[in-house]
């Protein structure tokens, strides 16, 4: 349309006319020369602007591994005490009854066989304080000595006169000398006990000791309690103590 108003303006001739002489041959467009192609147009306006876009799907990754366990816990409180338990069966109160009976019996003979080896043992020993003698038997200073090393005890060492009176009575009852666990075998004259220490108490009968014969390094305690050295190489009667 603007081209033909154009054209129309060029040529003085009006749109409607030109439609009108259609019966002419010689159009307006055919007769003349083509035209110079106009200038582009302007740029349009910016259009308006789009909807929103969808939201994106998001996709779950893979569970990573399991972390490192962690440090143990503290102990929990102690739970309530659980129900009393239903009574046993018959036949475990036989069973039991039975053990019962069976070591009343062992029972009765153990004290039975103890009744017997106290009396032994009274027989043999003299318990002064917290401490046993324990008469061995018939030897000389050092096999006596060993004899009661070897059972674990030592040489009778009276240490007062409550204990001496005890080893007194031993001597009594065997009518033998008893070795005591001193003598001066290391330097006349100076008794000492056998680990060394010196006396701490004496018993000594008057004129003792004399070192009779020049070979008394012993000691021996005699029925009245009293004391005098003697050979070693004598046999007494031995007494541990323990
Ligand atoms: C007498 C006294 C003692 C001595 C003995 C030795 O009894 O001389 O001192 O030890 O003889 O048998
Ligand atoms: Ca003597």
């Amino acid at each position: 349309m603007y081209l033909q108003i154009f054209i129309t303006l060029m040529l003085g001739t009006s749109p409607a006319l030109t439609t009108a002489s259609e019966t002419n041959t010689c159009t307006v467009m055919a007769c003349g020369n083509p035209g110079i192609p106009g200038l582009p147009g302007r740029d349009g306006k910016d259009g308006a602007k789009g909807e929103k876009g969808d939201q994106g799907v998001q996709v779950r990754g893979q569970q990573g591994f399991p972390g490192k366990a962690g440090p143990p816990g503290l102990p929990g409180i102690a739970g309530p005490p659980g129900q009393k338990g239903q009574n046993g069966e018959t036949a475990d109160i036989t069973s039991t009854q039975q053990q019962v009976t069976a070591l009343e019996k062992q029972v009765q003979t153990l004290q039975a066989d103890l009744s017997k080896y106290k009396k032994i043992v009274m027989l043999q020993q003299v318990k002064v304080g917290e401490k046993f003698f324990v008469s061995i038997g018939e030897a000389t200073f050092s096999n006596g000595k060993r004899l009661c090393e070897n059972g674990g005890a030592a040489l009778a060492s009276p240490k007062n006169a409550a204990e001496n009176a005890a080893l007194a009575e031993i001597v009594k009852r065997n009518s033998k000398a008893v070795f005591l666990d001193i003598n001066d075998i290391q330097t006349e004259g100076r008794f000492v006990y056998l680990n060394g220490a010196p006396l701490r108490y004496t018993n000594w009968k008057q004129g003792e000791p004399n070192n009779y014969g020049n070979k008394e390094d012993c000691v021996a305690v005699l029925d009245d309690g009293l004391w005098n050295d003697l050979d070693c190489e004598r046999k007494t009667l031995i007494v541990c103590e323990l």
